[in-house]
């Protein structure tokens, strides 16, 4: 998969796409970014990307003209690219869309910076994304979330299948707790469970505790999470215990 990142920073994403999973997924040969200067894409003696605003007020405004020769230069080179454009007032970012994108055959992600970007471009553009109602700088970061979510559900990029399946099996939920040596720490000590041996029980306490985390902390979750009758009934013990308490 061809990955391209639209900038007017294009520095920004050196030391973050060279390094463990995305530099990884590159050498692997799943994955190949490219960075785009916006500036280049100017035409004029300054390359100058940006204008005041039409109507008056304060902040630039990102103009169309090169940001628009950017994505034909692009779409020519393949014309099945999804031209993805980081937006605060775009579709919110989550799982489901990331692995959308991962099954394109090529994106070009669009930063925007400033106050913002003439409207204009968005007749351009195949999706526009939000990473979550806070207001950044940029689309930058924004850019690089989407890239790590992206590459990682590239086939072949994880290595370990069995992390995957792990996941599909705790899809929708939160996560259960993970231990490691040393089994004493400080007085805090590792569940006796996951000593046991018992990978039968081990498992069915991970998954209880993945469902009491998600009813805790995420709630909205369990509405959308794949739940088994098991799941449900245990969900409902939860709820009893909690009732009586209360
Ligand atoms: C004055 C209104 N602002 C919109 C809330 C203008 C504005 C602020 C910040 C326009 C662009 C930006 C820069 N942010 C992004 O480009 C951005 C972003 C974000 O700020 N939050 C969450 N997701 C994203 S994706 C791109």
């Amino acid at each position: 998969m061809r990955i391209d990142i639209l900038t007017l920073f294009p520095e920004f994403f050196e030391s973050p796409l060279d390094q463990s999973m995305l530099r990884r997924a590159q050498t692997l040969g799943k994955v190949s970014f490219r960075v785009l200067n916006l500036r280049d894409y100017a035409s004029d003696r300054h390359k100058v990307a940006d204008d005041r605003p039409f109507g008056g007020g304060p902040g630039m405004v990102m103009k169309p003209e090169p940001l628009v020769a950017a994505i034909r230069r692009v779409r020519q080179e393949d014309p099945d690219t999804r031209v993805v454009f980081l937006s605060p007032s775009g579709r919110l970012f989550d799982q489901g869309t990331a692995a959308e994108l991962a099954a394109a055959p090529a994106l070009l992600l669009v930063c925007g910076h400033y106050e913002g970007v003439d409207d204009r471009v968005r007749h351009f553009i195949d999706v526009e994304i939000s990473i979550g109602d806070y207001v950044l700088t940029g689309g930058e970061i924004p850019a690089l979330v989407v890239v790590d979510a992206v590459t990682r559900l590239i086939p072949g990029v994880l290595g370990n299948d069995a992390a995957t399946e792990e996941e599909s099996f705790q899809r929708g939920l939160l996560e259960y707790p993970h231990y490691t040596r040393p089994r004493d720490f400080e007085g805090l000590t590792v569940p006796e469970v996951l000593l046991s041996g018992d990978h039968a029980r081990i498992a069915r306490w991970r998954r209880e505790q993945a469902l009491r985390a998600t009813l805790a902390l995420r709630p909205d979750l369990l509405a959308s999470a794949p739940l088994s009758p098991e799941d449900q009934e245990f969900l409902a013990t939860l709820a009893e215990d909690s009732g009586k308490d209360r």
